[in-house]
């Protein structure tokens, strides 16, 4: 159990002399320091409240928790997904399988076979594109949660590698108002629609679905020319005679970690063209790999994870807000806030017993340096302490950039970023207290050189790990999710009293509910 080891231990004792950033010790040496390089990313984290001491007891506690040996695990193929003991998904996790696609060296059985498949799909999307060429101008992806936010994330932020002359949207919500407002902007005879589920049940997918077929049919547009299925074998969804082409995702790869599947890949295809695609592929790849064999001391997601822990348990920071110093990053927060609160948000460990410490935080965030001028007020001075992640590049993605009094914008940016570290960390004193700034905000910086599409690839890999290690440490399963599973369930109960449109007891708060559409 995670607090019973002598290491939590260690950190609790250690977690009662705090590191002071506010008394001159967040010096230039520091800074210089408290830096790990890994691929495409280089994690300052001066600013965290940690000293050596408390480093090396949060490595012993990775230790202990086996962290690194479960990652092998995870990407070799064992079952990991499970609850022991109980009736659960009893899964592989191989979503690091869908990258590694450029020559698999993996002796590992299970991930063999699910890197053949990946590449059996990659291969069946390059001919597709192909075959397609300039045919169609727009492209609708419908899909909800993991079939949604990862891949609309990795869109967004790869606007400037977009092939020209063709535009994405996406559908997910089941208000028919998504719907429409992408349909007013699009011509059918030039729209290729990929409809994405991996289970190829989900009630918005398959409503939506039907909505934009029968938009398609009421403008002479046979759906069949330009729908395009991303499912899972043998699901609802698997009747390739419906569809212009029909790719696949199985179950070792969940939702949230799927974007670097066909979930993400058609569409990505499509945008940015399949050789940028693949750098994707290569991006995360190399953070999969680095990942599993980097010593712990130089692994990069895994010291994010510690300090993470660190914030969590030991000082009690229930949330981590994340922000992109890049407004390419718009839709990332909201990818991490499914991919980690999805995976960690859980109160049993993997025996199935309550967890009698904190498992995972609130993940919210938006780009700076918008968010500066409106939330970072409660950062600054608020009465919670709210831990940060920062991410910044070296250069913008579009080259040009103007000169203004002296500094570029991508410099403007950066300076921001690199002043609110400062300043959450060192604080400000003043006689008169409603300008105190207490300081001690612990945060870190995750910084590369350009958002591109490989370097995206790099940053998606390392959130994925990231939340897996915290999960291997605190000893939960991050790779199920019953909490999303009853929402689908319950929905269905309350639409089945919408659909019978009489009074029926079966489901009467559900019914308390109805009755109200009518006052
Ligand atoms: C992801 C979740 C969830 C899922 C959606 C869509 O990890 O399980 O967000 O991705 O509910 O599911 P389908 O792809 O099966 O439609």
């Amino acid at each position: 159990m995670f607090d019973r080891t002598k290491s939590f231990e260690t950190l609790k004792r250690l977690s009662h002399q705090l590191v002071d950033l506010t008394q001159g010790s967040l010096t230039p040496q520091r800074i210089q320091e408290m830096v790990l390089q890994g691929p495409s990313f280089d994690l300052l984290y001066a600013a965290e409240r940690v000293n050596e001491e408390i480093l090396q007891a949060l490595f012993d506690l990775a230790h202990e928790a086996k962290a690194t040996e479960k990652m092998g695990a995870m990407q070799d193929g064992e079952i990991i997904n499970e609850i022991e003991g109980f009736a659960s998904e009893h899964r592989s996790v191989l979503h690091t399988a869908t990258r590694d696609v450029f020559g698999s060296k993996t002796a590992a059985p299970e991930a063999k076979k699910a890197a053949e498949l990946a590449k059996r799909e990659i291969d069946k999307l390059e001919h597709f594109l192909e075959k397609i060429g300039d045919r169609y101008t727009d492209l609708i992806q419908i899909g909800i949660g993991g079939s949604d936010l990862g891949p609309r994330a990795l869109c967004v932020a790869l606007q400037p590698f977009h092939k020209p002359g063709r535009k994405v949207h996406f559908i997910s919500n089941v208000d028919p108002d998504d719907a429409n407002g992408v349909l007013e902007s699009i011509d059918p005879k030039k729209t290729l629609v990929v409809v994405v589920s991996k289970s190829g049940n989900t009630l918005e997918t398959l409503t939506n679905e039907e909505f934009v077929r029968e938009r398609f049919k009421k403008s002479g547009v046979d759906p069949k020319g330009h729908f395009i299925a991303v499912t899972g074998e043998k699901s609802p969804m698997d009747d390739p005679s419906r569809y212009l082409a029909s790719f696949y995702i199985w179950d070792f790869v969940g939702g949230r970690y799927s974007a670097t599947s066909m979930v993400g890949g058609v569409m990505l295809g499509f945008a940015v063209g399949f050789d940028q695609f693949k750098a994707i592929l290569r991006g995360a790849h190399e953070m999969d790999v680095h990942a599993k064999e980097a010593a712990p001391r130089h692994n990069l997601p895994l010291l994010s994870a510690l300090l993470g822990i660190w914030n969590r348990n030991f000082l009690h920071l229930p949330t981590v807000a994340i922000i992109p110093y890049s407004q390419a990053l718009l839709r990332f927060p909201a990818h991490l806030q499914q991919l980690d609160m999805e995976s960690n948000g859980k109160r049993v460990d993997k025996q199935g017993r309550p967890c009698t410490y904190a498992t995972g935080p609130v993940i919210w965030g938006e780009p700076g340096t918008n968010g500066q001028h409106s939330f970072y007020q409660l950062i600054h001075q608020g009465t919670d302490i709210i831990p940060l992640e920062f991410i910044g590049f070296r250069k913008s993605q579009y080259t040009t950039d103007l000169d203004i009094q002296g500094t570029t914008s991508q410099e403007k940016l950066l300076s921001n970023l690199f002043a609110q570290s400062i300043a959450l960390a060192v604080g400000q004193a003043n006689a008169n207290p409603n300008k105190v700034f207490l300081g001690n905000r612990p945060n870190r910086i995750l910084l590369a050189d350009r958002l591109d599409p490989h370097t995206l690839g790099a940053l998606l890999a390392y959130y994925e790990h990231k939340v897996a290690f915290q999960g291997f440490i605190w000893n939960i399963n991050s790779f199920d999710q019953e909490g999303v599973q009853l929402g689908k369930v319950l929905a269905e109960k309350i639409l089945a009293l919408f659909a019978s449109k009489e009074d029926s007891d079966a489901f009467t708060l559900g019914k308390a509910y109805i009755n109200k559409l009518n006052d």
